[in-house]
C-alpha cells in the first residue's frame, strides 16, 4: 500500500485542493446551492468507511462485516426522521437526480403523467426537462408562475383536472417563495395524484423551522444534503410508511449499487448538527440575510423575479442594467463574488447566456456574515454590475472582499 501523504505522493492534486481551499477562503460564495461543511463532516468523508461494500439495508446486507456500517446508516436514518418528522427515510441516494429518478420508478409506470414546474420558472432539470432521459420515459406537463411571479394554485388545479397526472411535483431550484403544501395536496387528492416535494434547496430552512414542512403532508419528499442542510454531497428520500418498500427497492437494487457509507456517516453528522439549537439560529439568519439583499437590490432598482424572496435565494434580471447574466457572473467572478447565471421566467435569452443571476446566502451565513456584512456585499455586487467593463474597479472590489473574508476565516484547521 502507498503510505505517503497526498502532498508527498501527488503534489499536483494536492496543489489543486489547496488552491480551491484558498478560493473558498478568500471569495464570497453566493451560489445558493453551495455551502461549507464542518470539519467533522469532512473527516467522515475521508474515512475508511469508503472501503466498504454494503448492498442492502441495515440488518439485511448482501456482504459480511457490515456491523459498524449498520450502526452508522441506522443513525443517519433515525436522525433524519427526527429532523423532518418522517415516517420512513432512505439515506442511500447518491445525489438529488438519482433520488428523484428512484422515486419516479418506485411509484409510476413509463408513460405516466407528472405535473411539475417549468425550469425557467424556477423548477429543476430532473423534474422532466426535455433534455433529460426521464422526459423520454414519463409524460411531464409543466406549470408556470403567474404574472406576479407566484405559483397560481387555480391554474395548477385546472391543469391537474385537465391532464389527470399520477403525480404532482413541487420544490424548486430558483423559485424564492413559500409553498402551500396543504393546498397542493388537496388538489392532488381531488385528481387522485401522488404528491412529491423536492426540497433540495430549502431543506435546511425547513429543518431549522423557518419554512413550511411538506414531510407530514406529502407522500414523498426528496432532498440533497449539501445545500442549506450543510452536509456532504448526497441525498435522502423521505416517505410515508405505506410506500417505504417500493422506495427502498427502487433505490437498491432497482437503481443503485453499493451505498457510499462514508457519505452516509457524513449525513448522520450533518443531521446531528442540524438538530442542535444553533442550527435554528443559522436558518433564521440565512433568511434575514436574504431579506437584506432583497431590500438592497430593490433600492438599487433591479427587477427581482417572483417579487422577492421568502427563502435563501434571489433571482435577479440584470438585463435592464445593460448586461447579460453571463456577463454579470464574469464581472462578479473578477470581483471575488461567486454567483451563477440563470434563466428568468420565459427568458428570451439562452441558458448559456441568460438574463438573470441567481444568488443566495447559505454559505456566507455559515461563514458568520450578518446584516452589516450583507449590506457591504449588496453594495459590492451592484458596483461590480454597474462597472462590469472596468477591470480596475472590479479589482478594487476584490481587494475589499479579501479584507472582509480575512475577518471570517473558514477552515483555520486546514491551513
Ligand atoms: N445544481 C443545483 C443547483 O445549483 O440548484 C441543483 O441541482
Amino acid at each position: 500500500m502507498n503510505h505517503q501523504k497526498l502532498a508527498q505522493f501527488d503534489p499536483i492534486v494536492a496543489a489543486s485542493i489547496k488552491h480551491e481551499l484558498n478560493r473558498q477562503e478568500t471569495g464570497l460564495e453566493m451560489i445558493p446551492s453551495e455551502n461549507f461543511v464542518s470539519v467533522a463532516v469532512l473527516e467522515a468523508l475521508g474515512s475508511v468507511l469508503t472501503n466498504k461494500y454494503s448492498e442492502g439495508y441495515p440488518g439485511k446486507r448482501y456482504y459480511g462485516g457490515c456491523e459498524f456500517i449498520d450502526e452508522v446508516e441506522q443513525l443517519a436514518i433515525d436522525r433524519a426522521k427526527q429532523l423532518f418528522g418522517a415516517e420512513h427515510v432512505n439515506v442511500q441516494p447518491l445525489s438529488g437526480a438519482p433520488a428523484n429518478i428512484a422515486v419516479y420508478f418506485a411509484l409510476l409506470k413509463p408513460g405516466d403523467t407528472i405535473l411539475g414546474m417549468d425550469l425557467s420558472h424556477g423548477g429543476h432539470l430532473t423534474h422532466g426537462h426535455p433534455v433529460t432521459h426521464m422526459a423520454k420515459i414519463f409524460n411531464f406537463i409543466r406549470y408556470k408562475t403567474n404574472a406576479e411571479g407566484k405559483i397560481d394554485l387555480d391554474n395548477l388545479r385546472a391543469m391537474a383536472l385537465e391532464h389527470k397526472p399520477k403525480m404532482i411535483l413541487v420544490g424548486y431550484s430558483a423559485y424564492s417563495r413559500e409553498i402551500e403544501y396543504e393546498k397542493i395536496k388537496a388538489i392532488a387528492d381531488e385528481v387522485g395524484a401522488l404528491t412529491m416535494a423536492d426540497i433540495a434547496h430549502i431543506a435546511g430552512l425547513i429543518a431549522g423551522g423557518q419554512m413550511n414542512n411538506p414531510v407530514p403532508i406529502f407522500d414523498v419528499v426528496t432532498t440533497t444534503t449539501h445545500k442549506t442542510l450543510r452536509g456532504p454531497r448526497g441525498a435522502i428520500i423521505m416517505c410515508k410508511e405505506k410506500i417505504a418498500k417500493e422506495i427502498d427497492k427502487s433505490v437498491f437494487p432497482g437503481f443503485q449499487g453499493g451505498p457510499h457509507e462514508n457519505n452516509i456517516a457524513a449525513k448522520a453528522i450533518a443531521f446531528k448538527e442540524a438538530l442542535e439549537p444553533a442550527y435554528k439560529e443559522y436558518a433564521r439568519q440565512i433568511k434575514v440575510n436574504a431579506k437584506v439583499l432583497e431590500k438592497k437590490f430593490n433600492d438599487f432598482g433591479y427587477k427581482l423575479m417572483f417579487g422577492g424572496t421568502d427563502n435563501h435565494l434571489l433571482l435577479i434580471d440584470v438585463t435592464p442594467k445593460g448586461l447579460s447574466g453571463k456577463e454579470a457572473q464574469i464581472a462578479l467572478d473578477k470581483a471575488g463574488i461567486t454567483v451563477n447565471k440563470n434563466m428568468i421566467p420565459d427568458d428570451p435569452r439562452s441558458p448559456m447566456d441568460p438574463s438573470g443571476i441567481r444568488l443566495g446566502t447559505p454559505a456566507l451565513t455559515t461563514r458568520g456574515f450578518k446584516e452589516a456584512e450583507m449590506e457591504l456585499v449588496g453594495n459590492w455586487i451592484n458596483e461590480a454590475i454597474e462597472n462590469w467593463k472596468d477591470d480596475g474597479k472590479l479589482a478594487e472590489i476584490k481587494n475589499k472582499v479579501l479584507e472582509l473574508t480575512k475577518k471570517f476565516p473558514l477552515y483555520p484547521e486546514l491551513q
